[in-house]
């Protein structure tokens, strides 16, 4: 069972689904935007009918979830007819994973006020590892997702680099299936990947191949429009639309999960030494960040807001 909660203050957040690293959804976070009966497959065919991609048909057979290179090409116009189309039997392709404010610049006041449970975030920081900066910067994007009924996220996984998801939806209603972290010995991990399942579908399990996800339990249940779901670090997920859907997504990581950043990162690097290169830096790098959180929000003052601890910083742009 997933709670439902309105009103939910920072604070309340913080305390019973942020540290706790407890998914929740939130009926009222968004109910500013102007995305919000705006947004349909119709207003962007209307808006962006004439602009091309790509996108990868079967992924599948593909393990890199955020692989969009290659594939079939369409117009918007093309593609919002397919999700109009689309049905369980013959599903769209999912336009998922891309990034709002690179291909839809002008839309970016539609999702205005941006909640303040995203703060602080330290994807967007800087680094003085570079090759750490590009990762983590890259994880700051906010995406845009757009898919048909029927139309799934082709993995069970759990976001890289363990960090937290919002999952907002504007637009129709998509199915979420989760699992918690404690579950990972049923999901069969996949060796060089291991935030990547190995089961084939979560509604048709392979058991023969997977006979341990017999025992994963996992918590369903319908993302409404208006809605915001948190995710948090190292929960397995993947999701099924219901009807066409169009959704936003943004990635933090702050003190609350750095430490399985950390992990994530170190059990990745093969060799020893590097991995507790990493490992020593990271630390250091959070701890840094930790101490300057503390800071803006003591300058704020008490009961202030992320927003206002992090305008009144007088270290400016993060280091
Ligand atoms: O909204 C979805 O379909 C799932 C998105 C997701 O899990 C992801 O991008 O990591």
């Amino acid at each position: 069972m997933i709670e439902r909660r309105a009103n939910l203050s920072y604070e309340e957040f913080a305390a019973e689904y942020l540290w706790p690293n407890k998914p929740v959804i939130v009926t009222d976070a968004i109910r500013d935007w102007k995305a919000l009966g705006r947004w349909s497959p119709e207003f962007f065919k209307r808006e962006f009918g004439e602009m091309k991609f790509t996108i990868v048909e079967d992924l599948k057979s593909k393990i890199g979830y955020k692989d969009n290179e290659g594939g079939v090409a369409y117009t918007m116009a093309q593609f919002v007819e397919r999700v109009l189309d689309s049905s369980d039997e013959n599903p769209a392709p999912y336009f998922r994973n891309r990034i709002l404010y690179d291909i839809f610049p002008s839309l970016r006041d539609d999702i205005e006020p941006l909640p303040e449970y995203f703060l602080p975030n330290w994807l967007p920081d800087r680094y003085l590892v570079k090759r750490v900066g590009e990762v983590l910067n890259r994880g700051a994007a906010i995406e845009i997702y757009i898919g048909g009924k029927g139309g799934s996220f082709p993995v069970l996984h759990y976001d890289g680099a363990a960090v937290h998801a919002f999952l907002m939806q504007v637009y129709g209603r998509k199915k979420f299936v989760l699992y918690s972290p404690e579950q990972e010995a049923y999901l069969y991990p996949a060796p060089e990947k291991e935030n990547l399942s190995r089961v084939n579908s979560v509604d048709q399990p392979d058991f023969e191949r997977f006979p341990l996800f017999r025992k994963a339990v996992p918590t369903t249940f319908i993302l409404e429009p208006g809605e915001l779901l948190f995710i948090p670090s190292h929960w397995w997920h993947t999701t099924k639309m219901l009807t066409p859907s169009i959704s936003i997504s943004v990635n933090v990581v702050n003190q609350s999960n750095w430490h399985r950043l950390v992990d994530f990162v170190s059990m990745r690097r093969r060799n020893r030494f590097a991995s507790l290169a990493s490992r020593a830096y990271l630390t250091i790098a959070g701890t840094w960040r930790a101490w300057r959180d503390r800071r803006w929000k003591k300058r704020a003052g008490k009961g202030s807001s992320w927003s206002k601890a992090k305008s009144k910083s007088s270290l400016g742009i993060e280091q």
